[in-house]
């Protein structure tokens, strides 16, 4: 399988999973604005919404979406999964609360201008941060073992910190756990990001 990304885009939630997860993957990066892959091809022949994460099968089927693709790295590899009756509801619940409500918050905070949008954000992600926070009692997300929702929370609090936006002291100690694991590490370092 193959995973298109950009460094330190959304995607580094895809590539963390897959190094957690042990799987052995391709990977190439996408110039974004040009919508060309690092080896010359047109991004848009990968996928047609332009955007990373893409990941290729093996069966040469392309998934997009973070949440179909976490969840699919979680169904293969289930140590990334969440265990019980309700764990993969759960799951997509909070990789959707990441999506549709933290990662969309973001958006302003990317480009030039726009200081009273950005600043509407700015508070806007401060209390989503605290309410994840409210619901984190244990080291990861569902307990003491990481599963793929705490790679895109991680990436979530990378962003945090590069425009300074304050996360609780759990949330804090989570990107620290997570930055400290191998696994972490050798995505970033492959990222260019360490
Ligand atoms: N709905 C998509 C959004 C992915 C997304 O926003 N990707 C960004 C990087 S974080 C991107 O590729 N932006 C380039 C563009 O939209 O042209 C998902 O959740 O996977």
């Amino acid at each position: 399988m193959k995973l298109y990304y950009s460094p330190f885009a959304c995607s580094l939630a895809d590539h963390i999973a897959l190094q957690e997860a042990g799987a052995s993957f391709e990977r190439e990066t996408v110039d974004l604005e040009m919508k060309q892959t690092a080896s010359g091809r047109d991004f848009l022949t990968v996928s047609a919404k332009g955007y990373v994460p893409a990941l290729v099968l093996d069966s040469g089927e392309t998934l997009t979406e973070n949440i179909a693709v976490l969840d699919w790295i979680a169904s293969q590899y289930p140590a990334l999964a969440v265990a019980g009756p309700l764990g993969r509801t759960r799951m997509l619940e909070v990789l959707s609360y990441i999506s549709s409500e933290i990662h969309r918050s973001f958006k302003p905070m990317w480009h030039p201008g726009g200081d009273a949008e950005k600043a509407k954000a700015r508070t806007t992600l401060a209390a989503q941060f605290e309410l994840v926070a409210d619901g984190l009692k244990t080291d990861y997300l569902f307990g003491d073992q990481l599963s793929v929702a705490d790679c895109y929370l991680f990436v979530m609090l990378l962003w945090a910190a590069r425009f300074h936006i304050p996360v609780p002291a759990s949330l804090e100690a989570l990107r620290t756990r997570m930055g400290a694991r191998p696994a972490v590490r050798i995505a970033m370092t492959d990222e260019g990001l360490v």
